[in-house]
């Protein structure tokens, strides 16, 4: 049985959800990632700009400064696949002459007018994420009559979008944005009702771990958020989702490993790669 792919998160920005400041070091980010790798990472997604709520922007210069020579010194020595989170095209392109081949765009590429246009130059795989406003204000009060509806139809009309702009049908991942403006019962509800988004037919990426929505159900767990990010990429994976983002990728590979030793023919997704 084919498990779900595990993307594994380097963040290379002072102020992440969970791992801010860890990876700014280029030697530390190095040895980071090929950690990652030996614990059987099947994607490299890396940052520079940090999407947490309240969140400084960060100028195109200081991220590429960030990203590109990451990228770099992955590509010159392993064939893993690497995504490249961004909003900018200018660093999406540059990922992408480094040897990223994903463009994760948590703006679904709304954010420049060129965002579309770019993606569809590239001809990369591009994972178009559901976000309620920007991330500075996202966590004000957001609101929906019909979360997984509302989120399932906005990514259907993401996807045409960037059909009708050229990118290829097979090159889209779905996902629905866990924390990006939603209450903990929106999180609660996309998670349960994920198959919806499985169901519009693209391969679906989830990205839970670490996120504030565990510390809400399970305050006393302190800053551990492992056990919630294994159940909710688990979750995930019993739903049909072709790809986990996480920050802890042995134990997520384990536990996806177990899970799928006892559940041999679950309805995956559209695996990838
Ligand atoms: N979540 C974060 C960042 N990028 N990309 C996708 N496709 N899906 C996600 O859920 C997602 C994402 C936020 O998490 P993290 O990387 O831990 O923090 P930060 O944005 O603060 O760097």
């Amino acid at each position: 049985m084919r498990r779900s792919l595990v993307m594994g998160v380097i963040n290379l920005t002072p102020d992440s959800f969970s791992d801010g400041g860890r990876h700014l070091d280029p030697d530390a980010a190095l040895a980071h990632a090929r950690r990652l790798i030996g614990e059987g990472a099947d994607i490299l997604d890396i940052g520079g700009e940090s999407t947490r709520p309240g969140a400084a922007p960060v100028s195109e210069a200081e991220e590429l400064e960030r990203v590109i020579p990451l990228i770099e010194a992955v590509r010159a020595e392993s064939d893993i696949r690497i995504s490249i989170d961004t909003m900018k095209p200018a660093v999406a392109r540059a990922a992408a002459a480094a040897g990223a081949s994903i463009w994760n765009d948590v703006t679904a590429l709304r954010f420049a007018d060129d965002s579309l246009s770019a993606a569809a130059d590239l001809g990369c795989e591009v994972v178009l994420m559901h976000m309620l406003g920007d991330p500075r204000t996202m966590q004000d009060d957001p609101r929906y009559d019909d979360v997984t509806g509302e989120v399932t139809a906005f990514l259907a009309e993401r996807a045409q979008a960037a059909i009708d702009a050229g990118v290829a049908r097979d090159r889209i991942w779905l996902d629905p944005g866990i924390g990006f403006g939603k209450t903990l019962d929106h999180n609660l509800a996309l998670l349960a009702e994920l198959g919806a988004v499985v169901g519009l037919g693209f391969p679906v990426v989830l990205g839970a771990s670490r996120k504030r929505f565990i510390a809400a159900i399970d305050p006393d767990g302190g800053d551990n958020r492992l056990g919630g990010s294994i159940a909710a990429a688990l979750r995930g994976a019993e739903a049909g989702a072709a790809c986990v983002r996480v920050h802890d990728v042995a134990e997520t590979v384990q536990a996806l490993k177990v899970w799928g030793a006892v559940n041999p023919s679950p309805s995956m997704g559209e695996g990838q790669g």
